[in-house]
């Protein structure tokens, strides 16, 4: 089996001697700038100047964009994409899919995951995310048995974060019941399964295990409505200070329907009256929403985790987006079951989807004359981060160096209009436009390509192979 660099292998390697670059573009915090010269140490940037002189420093050729969080992800799921779209024998649905994923996730063991969750993670640094948040679920054995550690998958998520040099977030998953009403667990979901105790030992390992990465935070899922009580939920949020809280929710008109019948209020609704739901929680998806509810979710200072192309691959719905921003709502996107890993990807089909619902164009911005795509991509940026416990990503001083460049010599940035750019970055789609993508000032993209790449893809394909062909 082709190795995997060891853990840690893209670490900075910088950290004790300063990097000094020079851009020709750079998207600051108060706009473009040009001749931009970065002082990066132990992985922060400690000084920019700009309209500044090249002097000794590195020249780095592209458009450089920060990195953008990549809010919400089952990484695992890269191993099924495109293994799911074949007809069953009656009406496929959300459901349908997810008895394919049960089965396909069945098979998994510690290695696969950690092969698996490194090639998506390196796909992402290429697409332009420069860290993301692991909505971790598998947690146990085939049998449903725990692991002699119980952070085991944990720890090799952490290893495929170390290996590919992405940012992480670890949310390792609460869940306890099979449905609404403490229903029992199928046996498809035996792998998930721990009682509040347990998981608060689960959350304590996890920590364990991310510390060693230069820069990791970890929080708690509890996995969505259906899968635990009240008490159980109020349990783990209670025991979580100042983590990130993420959850699924009101993604399906079914959950939204068996949420009403269980306790006579919609997801949102019942999630607003009952949690302490503020700026620490992000809601996943939040498709089904009425007016009211969007207007609390704005108000709450909870992040929509939105994830617009694994919804559409659904068939969940689309997101009230209009009326969340006007309302002042903040989002995020998240890549979710990686059929396919694009940042600009999810940008653009959030806008697509808000048209084709309305029947309008440029829905997701609220001034006359602004830049959607700059609009889309400043939103997503803010909103990721505080979604993932992270900084902000900004190229500033005291911030992470998680820089993307997009390629200077693309037809799309021909033109000197530069919001233009990042309108045609997400809107434009065709020859791939990212060049060079740094992680805490360490190169990781080269030329398009994660420099590890060819250890990663092989190892990946031999797993693939594996479980899927055998
Ligand atoms: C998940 N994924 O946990 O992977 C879910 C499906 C569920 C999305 N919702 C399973 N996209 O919600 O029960
Ligand atoms: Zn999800």
């Amino acid at each position: 089996m082709t190795r995997l660099p060891a853990t840690g292998a893209m670490s900075p390697q910088h950290s004790a001697g300063a990097r000094s670059l020079f851009l020709d573009h750079a998207f600051l915090p108060d706009g473009w700038a040009r001749n931009v010269r970065l002082t990066i140490e132990s992985g922060c940037i400690s000084h920019v100047a700009a309209d500044a002189e090249r002097g000794e420093s590195e020249y780095v050729k592209g458009i450089a964009l920060p990195g953008l969080p990549n809010l919400h992800c089952h990484t695992f799921q890269r191993g099924m994409a495109g293994l799911a779209e074949r007809r069953g024998s009656g009406n496929d649905s959300f459901w349908t899919w997810r008895e394919v994923m049960y089965r396909f996730l069945d098979r998994l063991m510690p290695d696969d995951v950690e092969a698996i969750a490194a090639h998506a993670y390196a796909e992402m640094l290429e697409q332009g995310f420069t860290s993301v948040g692991e909505f971790h679920y598998i947690h146990h054995g085939i049998d449903g048995s725990p692991y002699a550690n119980l952070a085991e998958m944990a720890s090799r998520i952490v290893a495929a974060a170390s290996a590919s040099g992405i940012g992480l977030t670890l949310l390792p998953a609460f869940y306890a019941y099979g449905g609404f009403g403490a229903a029992a667990a199928t046996p498809g979901q035996r792998r998930f399964l721990n009682d509040p105790d347990r998981f608060l030992k689960l959350v304590a390992q996890t920590r364990e295990a991310a510390s060693q990465l230069p820069s990791a935070a970890v929080g708690i899922a509890p996995h969505s409505l259906r899968a635990v009580s009240p008490e159980t939920l109020r349990a783990v949020v209670d025991a979580t200070a100042a983590a990130p809280i993420h959850i699924h929710v009101a993604e399906q008109t079914k959950e939204v329907e068996d949420c009403i019948a269980w306790s006579g209020r919609r997801p949102v609704e019942w999630l607003l009256d009952n949690m302490p739901v503020d700026a620490r929680w992000c809601l996943i998806h939040a498709t089904h929403m009425t007016s009211a509810e969007t207007q609390r979710l704005a108000a709450s200072g909870a992040v929509a985790g939105l994830c617009p192309i694994t919804e559409a691959s659904l068939g969940d719905g689309i997101f009230n987006g209009p009326e969340f921003l006007a309302a002042g709502g903040q989002f995020g996107v998240g890549s979710d079951s990686n059929i396919e890993i694009d940042a600009a990807g999810e940008l653009r089909l959030l806008e697509y989807s808000q048209r084709l619902g309305r029947r309008a164009r440029n829905v997701m911005t609220t001034l006359a004359g602004e830049s959607t795509g700059r609009r889309l991509f400043t939103a997503a940026l803010a909103g990721g981060a505080k979604a993932l416990g992270r900084p902000i990503g900004a190229i500033a001083a005291g911030h992470r160096a998680d820089i993307v460049l997009l390629d200077a010599d693309h037809t799309s940035f021909a033109t000197v209009d530069r919001d233009h750019w990042l309108d045609s970055w997400i809107f434009v789609p065709g020859r791939p436009s990212i060049t060079t993508v740094l992680v805490g000032g360490e190169t990781v993209v080269r030329d398009g390509c994660h420099l590890h790449s060819e250890a990663i893809t092989a190892r990946y394909r031999a797993t693939l192979r594996r479980l899927v062909d055998a």
